[in-house]
């Protein structure tokens, strides 16, 4: 018998009865068999940044192996070219735009899933795994109102699934730059408590703004509020000096806070989710990474990226549970090359080309804005190999039901779709649509060779990154198949293909259109 296949689950006298009250109706060999589920999400981390993924300027061998004894997917999606919609959008299985605050949630932003909602940790949860959420969160915590960091923060993520957390609140370039674990900030001297604000300065901390002096690295754009280890954040804070992080060890501290999850929960089934706050800005590696890519700051972080994977897979290898444990490895967003400070991530690119051929990047309606590297590792079940087929992050979720044979109520993630055989690699058809949103939520659908953008009245160009966002007040229409890159607006000589998405849109943003098949 397989150890690795057999993890003793029926033997754990509470889990058993878990899963059995949950549930009700498996045997004990069908929850022996449930893999282990990793959630690896990088951030800004483009489908041109990895050799696997044809960069020859910058080499990822962890994330190359992954691949290699993994399925790679060549058209999987984003439902968001930012952050805090996409990940919620994959945690609920609900396209953000149906829901107001899924913008880019600021580092005191309440928790923005509702508690009421059945997350996909929840659903983890309540399959007797053992549920953990390390590293970049970026979805709020605590209650309307904002989070107070001085105190038991609740609501947090065990209210929505997770029963560990540790967690960067929002982004690494955002205050309070502090961990946050199982609902306390760590390291947080009482006499000292956190100020965060996001309307006005704070406390007497220097800012960008009125010390340019004192930074390290210098803002190209925004990032002029308080000045924390040398660099400018967005927003204003004070306090907590003691709970600070340093920049230079975040990768280190959460690729340990996982490898400790995983040790934790070697003999039961467990489902982490790990953010990794590489390769956002800012982008700083620690000394072990810093200058070794030769295309500066923006690819030493991928370099350390690399590095975290091969950290969890070489504890899975130690455990002996790799074969039996199911890792996905993707980007939130597309890339973004200056996204607010000078770090000569254009000056250094030396011929890397993140977001490959395709158009646009992070905030953009245009392909690089969510086509994102997206790789599956199973060896127990899925064999190797390159998968063509359309894929989206929102059918994460009921995917994973369907690998659990767990039955999702009505209204639970509600435009999740099973697309389990195509995740596994057992079919190369791919889901019949893909929706997504830029930064402006503006929609655009995928079907078949064609992308259909939604005509819109905001501007073309973000003003800050002057990134392309994909807007135009008129209907875009491309054919991705023969035109990759979305350099000709075809949609004047096939009106009827513009109706027909544009219908087959509305049919899903009404939520008319079946969107899933259970
Ligand atoms: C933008 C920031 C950018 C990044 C982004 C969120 C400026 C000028 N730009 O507003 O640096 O933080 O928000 O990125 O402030 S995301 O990947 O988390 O969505
Ligand atoms: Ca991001």
């Amino acid at each position: 018998m397989n150890r690795q296949l057999f993890p003793l689950l029926s033997l754990v006298p509470g889990l058993a009865l878990v899963s059995g009250c949950a549930k009700g109706t498996k045997s004990a060999d069908e929850q022996a068999k449930r893999p282990n589920v990793i959630y690896l999400i990088s951030d800004d981390l483009g489908i041109g940044d990895l050799s696997c993924y044809g960069a020859t300027k910058v080499h990822t061998p962890h994330l190359d192996s992954l691949a290699s004894q993994g399925l790679r997917f060549n058209n999987a999606y984003a439902t968001s070219s930012i952050s805090t919609p996409s990940r919620f959008g994959l945690l609920t299985g609900m396209y953000p735009w149906r829901q107001k605050n899924t913008g880019i949630a600021p580092g005191n932003s309440e928790l923005i899933i509702d508690t009421a909602c059945v997350t996909m940790a929840d659903m983890f949860r309540a399959e007797g795994y053992a549920t953990g959420v390390v590293g970049k969160w970026h979805l709020g915590l605590g209650p309307k109102g904002g989070t107070n960091f001085n105190e038991e923060i609740r609501p947090n993520t065990s209210d929505i699934g997770f029963d560990y957390e540790f967690v960067i609140p929002a982004t690494v370039d955002r205050v309070p730059c502090v961990f946050v674990e199982n609902g306390h900030v760590v390291g947080l001297d009482p006499s000292d408590p956190i100020t965060v604000s996001y309307e006005h300065k704070v406390g007497d901390w220097p800012t960008g703004l009125e010390n340019p002096e004192l930074v390290t690295m210098k803002p190209s754009q925004g990032h002029n509020n308080t000045i924390v280890n040398g660099i400018p954040r967005i927003g204003w804070m004070t306090g907590g000096k003691s709970a600070l992080w340093n920049d230079e060890e975040i990768a280190d501290v959460i690729t340990d806070k996982a490898k400790q999850f995983i040790i934790n929960h070697k003999d039961e089934p467990f489902f982490l989710y790990m953010g990794t706050q590489d390769v956002h800005v800012p982008r700083v590696a620690h000394p072990r990474f810093a200058g070794k890519s030769g295309l500066g700051p923006r690819g030493d972080v991928i370099l350390q990226l690399d590095w975290t994977v091969g950290q969890i897979m070489q504890v899975l290898d130690s455990l002996h549970i790799a074969d039996n444990t199911l890792i996905v490895f993707c980007s939130d967003n597309g890339p973004v090359i200056d996204d607010g400070y000078h770090d000569q991530a254009f000056e250094l690119l030396n011929g890397h080309t993140p977001m490959k051929e395709y158009r646009g990047g992070k905030y953009s309606a245009f392909d690089a804005g969510t086509r994102v590297p997206f790789i599956v590792r199973w060896p127990a079940a899925i064999r190797p190999g390159i998968q063509e087929a359309p894929f989206s992050m929102v059918d994460v979720y009921a995917s994973f039901a369907s690998l659990l044979q767990h039955p999702l109520a009505e209204g639970v993630a509600p435009d999740s779709r099973n697309q389990l055989s195509t995740l596994m690699g057992k079919d190369s058809l791919g889901c019949s649509f893909v929706v997504q949103q830029n930064l402006n939520s503006t929609l655009s659908i995928i079907q078949n060779e064609w992308k259909y953008i939604m005509p819109s009245d905001k501007p073309a160009i973000e003003y800050w990154t002057k990134m392309e966002l994909g807007n135009l007040p008129q209907p875009q229409l491309y054919n991705i198949q023969e035109d990759p890159s979305e350099q000709h607006n075809v949609a004047e000589q096939y009106p009827e293909k513009v109706a027909e998405l544009d219908a087959l849109l509305r049919e899903v943003i009404a939520g008319e259109k079946k969107t899933f098949e259970r």
